[in-house]
């Protein structure tokens, strides 16, 4: 099927279905490519794509994106907290961080037809932002749409499926991580997630990354197209390390970036609100955190073991988990293909 954006869009079959659903037990609605650059989505990609691909972004909006696992979350919440909560008096900042800063495509990680019992409740945004809304639709396009301005969303799908003239309407967020740590962090994130469980090793995983054959991929495209925008005055792009490294400076960058002016006073309170150990524990990534208590969803044993969604939060944890053989491959990779000028740190 052809999409606006001029790409082909077909589902995964034969030999390349086989080979990923050996590891990869979750997507109930398979898969599919978007060619020519072999992106890999969900298979409701296949009739939400359009969407999204004609979203129309206003003037005020911040678009937050990324590859999977570079940091979106903490930056949902620090564009939140600067935007609408600097004081943190704003009565709806215990809302879930999907519902005040929604997730564009999120609806391609439901089943398409959900299963008998499996119930879709309506959030807090829902109910206010959509009292008409059609839970069994593209519920999360529909809140996307709907939230009043100024409205900050999330995306990890690529500029290049989204309108050209995006950067001209809006301002976005990129925030790229080292591809090490993301894997070690995708890995955990597809054995915690029932809708996503992978079942192989890391080496496996890592194999599959390499041959862009993760959910999101390619990552080297995805940052080759943020890169080469990223001197446009309405991007802002950042690194998770720096991030990690000097929060200080980069809030002050971003305030500069969206014209926030907060006082030393406001800086402070996003600083602490957003570190980590205050967002691991309100966990208050999903609609509802008994999400995360939930086995259909979540992966108890996982959660037990190497963590929930806020697992570890720093940079350089791959020295410690990767073979040598995986960085190996890795550092090849990152040669070969990261071949435009971004260094990572
Ligand atoms: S997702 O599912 O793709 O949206 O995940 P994303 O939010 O991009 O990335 C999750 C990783 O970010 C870490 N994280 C944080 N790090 C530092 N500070 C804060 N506040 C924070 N919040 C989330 C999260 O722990 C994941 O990284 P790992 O390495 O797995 O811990």
């Amino acid at each position: 099927m052809k999409l606006d954006s001029g790409h082909t869009v077909t589902a995964v079959e034969g030999e390349e279905k086989a080979k990923l659903k050996k590891h990869f037990v979750g997507y109930p609605d398979g898969l599919v490519r978007v060619s020519p650059d072999r992106w890999l989505f969900p298979g409701r990609y296949m009739d939400l794509g359009n969407d999204y691909y004609n979203f129309e972004f206003r003037k005020d909006d911040v678009l937050i994106m990324t590859y999977p696992k570079c940091g979106t979350t903490w930056t949902q919440e620090i564009v939140w907290t600067m935007r609408n909560n600097p004081d943190l008096d704003n009565p709806d900042a215990p809302w879930a961080v999907m519902d005040r800063v929604p997730f564009i495509e999120f609806d391609l990680f439901f089943p398409k037809h959900p299963p008998e019992g499996m119930e879709i409740v309506a959030t807090n945004a829902f109910q206010r932002y959509c009292p008409e809304g059609d839970l069994r639709g593209a519920f999360n396009l529909q809140l996307s749409r709907a939230i009043p301005e100024p409205r900050t969303l999330k995306t990890h799908l690529p500029f290049s499926l989204f309108l050209p003239d995006l950067l001209e309407k809006s301002k976005v967020i990129y925030v790229a991580r080292n591809p090490k740590d993301m894997l070690i962090s995708y890995l955990h994130h597809h054995r915690l997630l029932r809708n996503q469980e992978f079942i192989g090793t890391l080496e496996e995983f890592a194999d599959h990354f390499i041959s862009d054959d993760l959910v999101y991929g390619p990552y080297w495209l995805h940052l080759k197209e943020a890169w080469q925008k990223r001197d446009h005055p309405n991007l802002h792009f950042v690194f998770y390390e720096d991030l990690k490294a000097d929060i200080k400076g980069e809030l002050k960058k971003l305030d500069a970036f969206l014209g926030t002016g907060l006082s030393e006073d406001q800086f402070a309170n996003v600083e602490k609100y957003t570190s980590f150990s205050e967002m691991k524990a309100r966990d208050s990534l999903f609609f509802n955190s008994e999400v995360s208590k939930n086995d259909a969803l979540y992966n108890q044993e996982i959660r037990t073991k190497d963590g929930g969604f806020f697992r570890q939060g720093q940079s350089g944890g791959w020295k410690t988990k990767l073979t040598p053989e995986v960085t190996k491959k890795m550092d090849e990779w990152i040669r070969q293909k990261c071949d435009f000028g971004i260094k990572f740190k």
